[in-house]
């Protein structure tokens, strides 16, 4: 026990999704602290509990988008989807939690509402949403990156006589067979709700303001093989995955994309437009599809052609086409630009015909057009990063809050800790790596309960991350974005997806690998860019 202050937990973990199930496990049931996590919603599972919209699945391929701590788990499992479905994304996180016991600890419809520092005291103090009180050493913040809804301004929204729905809220029993539904938004969530819903509604109206790149996702199931392989061959896959650089579990392309003729990169295109899976796409047909101008266009063009081909009114093609960088967070489902074939299924490009407002009937959009709807759905994302944190009003030393110390950016140390914050540790916070968001997590979960077990185990009460690591982690992360094309366009990725903010720096874009490899020779060299110490706070540099 590493200081004498009694308070009711020696941790308190905030969310329970992929990073808050396996934190309470290792810091419980390994480091055997004693500790509780919260969740504002009625399950675990975080954005699996959240977002139960009709299609909703991960696009990363499931094999990889899962714990690699427990195979055991996997073994009992028959999993054979290549994309796990949110219902059983849902129930494998709750049989992990099942299985590691770990439901006791675990409070569910609690929001945390505030989290203040005691300065002299050295320990948190939490108030719930139901003004419970709890007092706790460490804080691991497992709040996620997309759990703010962003809905869109709408004029006359509250007239709307319909249902008007955020994917990320669902109502269970909200049934769209034989309906007239709108959907705003064609991100990773819109493009799965389209191809999903447009095979049970009478009619669906898409609301497009930027027209996407999408690739397939590829074959649904995978084979007996498949499966025989990734068992036999377990640890090395894990291995390996842990060295590239967006931890999706295939081999990444080694060779950019213009040293090649142009008709092997129609062959490479084409191969993994076949195969399927956004990242692939991306990051697996060449090496610098990312930040190479001239192969950037190359990969865009090749889908660009796929659109034109596919797509039947050569107007619905038109609007379906980007024309700017391929350069957001990839996405894939099977038969999107099939779907504007359908007779069911109208577009409405929003930078042509915005939304004008909306009528107790439906939407009216620019050109007089009233769009009748029984249902709106907004697929219009998320604020990501702060959003998730501005929920609470968590305040560090002298009471700053982290609003306060974020006012110009949000940033972190490694997306793990900030300093004037000491332990308060985080879970993809501000630029935390750009991957597999479920191996980033198993990644930062595992370092930030070493850390604790190292602080632990030498007596230490607080950890800090000091402002000058802080400073120079961002001063990085902006360096490699800006090697990259991702700050060229607006996306979520860098915050400017929602009204009146601009591009900034949320992810470490120099893949999993590096990080990993960052954060090996930070712990060996005694947690450099930490402060861990047992001195009194106004002690702490
Ligand atoms: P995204 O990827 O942020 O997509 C949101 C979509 O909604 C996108 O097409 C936006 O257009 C559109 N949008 C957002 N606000 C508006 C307004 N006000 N009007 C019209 N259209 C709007 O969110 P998702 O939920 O799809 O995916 C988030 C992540 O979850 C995803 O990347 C995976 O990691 C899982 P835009 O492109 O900004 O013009």
């Amino acid at each position: 026990m590493a200081t004498n202050i009694k308070t009711d937990f020696d941790a308190i973990v905030i969310g329970t999704g992929i990073a808050g199930i396996y934190m309470l496990h290792k810091l419980r049931n390994e480091l055997g602290l004693k500790v509780r996590a919260f969740d504002k919603a009625g399950g675990v599972g975080g954005t699996w509990y959240w977002n139960q919209y009709p299609g909703a699945r991960s696009d990363t391929e499931s094999f990889f988008y899962r714990y690699s701590f427990d195979k055991e788990t996997f073994d009992g499992w028959d999993w054979r989807n290549r994309y796990a479905h949110q219902p059983e994304m849902r129930a494998y996180l709750n049989a992990i939690v099942e299985r590691h016991h770990l439901g006791g600890d675990i409070q569910l419809n609690t929001g945390i509402h505030s989290v203040v520092f005691d300065d002299a005291r050295h320990i948190w103090t939490l108030t719930t949403d139901k003004g419970e009180v709890f007092t706790a050493r460490y804080v691991v913040s497992a709040v996620g990156v997309l759990s703010k809804t962003n809905y869109p301004e709408i004029k006359g929204r509250e007239t709307f006589r319909g249902e008007l729905v955020h994917t990320s809220g669902w109502p269970a029993d909200l049934k769209l067979e034989g309906k007239r539904v709108g959907i705003i938004g064609t991100g990773s969530t819109g493009v799965q709700f389209i191809c999903a819903a447009a095979k049970t509604v009478k009619q669906l109206t898409v609301f497009q303001r930027s027209a996407q790149y999408c690739v397939p996702a590829g074959p649904d199931r995978v084979s007996d093989e498949y499966v025989a392989d990734y068992k036999a061959n377990y640890e090395q896959i894990w291995d390996k995955l842990r060295t590239t650089r967006i931890g999706c579990g295939f081999d990444e392309g080694a060779v950019s994309a213009m040293s090649v003729s142009a008709e092997e990169r129609q062959r490479v295109f084409q191969e993994h437009w076949d195969i399927g899976n956004g990242f692939r796409f991306m990051f697996g047909t060449f090496s610098d599809i990312a930040v190479d101008p001239a192969a950037n266009d190359a990969a865009a063009d090749f889908i660009r052609a796929k659109i034109k081909e596919i797509v039947k009114d050569t107007e619905t093609a038109r609007k379906l086409t980007p024309t700017d960088l391929y350069a957001k967070r990839p996405v894939c489902i099977n038969g999107y630009y099939e779907t504007y074939n359908r007779d069911n299924v109208t577009l409405v490009s929003l930078k042509e015909n915005p939304i004008k407002e909306m009528t107790p009937n439906g939407v009216i959009t620019e050109d007089g057009v009233e769009h009748e709807l029984d249902v709106l759905v907004c697929a219009t994302g998320f604020e990501c990063v702060e959003g998730s944190y501005g929920q609470m009003d968590i305040r560090g030393r002298r009471g700053e809050s982290l609003q306060q110390h974020w006012k110009d950016e949000p940033s972190s140390y490694l997306g793990i800790a900030t300093s004037g914050f000491p332990n308060l540790l985080m879970i993809l916070g501000p630029n935390s790596v750009f991957s597999n968001l479920a191996a980033g997590i198993e990644t930062q979960v595992e370092w930030v309960a070493e850390m604790i077990g190292a602080a632990e185990s030498g007596s230490k009460s607080l950890i800090e991350a000091t402002r000058s690591a802080e400073d120079e982690w961002t001063a990085t992360c902006k360096e490699i974005a800006n090697y990259t094309l991702f700050p060229q366009v607006k996306s979520w990725i860098f915050g400017a997806n929602i009204p009146g903010k601009s591009n900034r720096v949320l992810f470490y874009f120099g893949g999993l690998g590096a990080y990993r490899q960052r954060l090996r020779e930070i712990a060996d060299a005694d947690y450099d860019g930490f402060v861990m110490d047992s001195k009194p706070s106004s002690m702490v540099a």
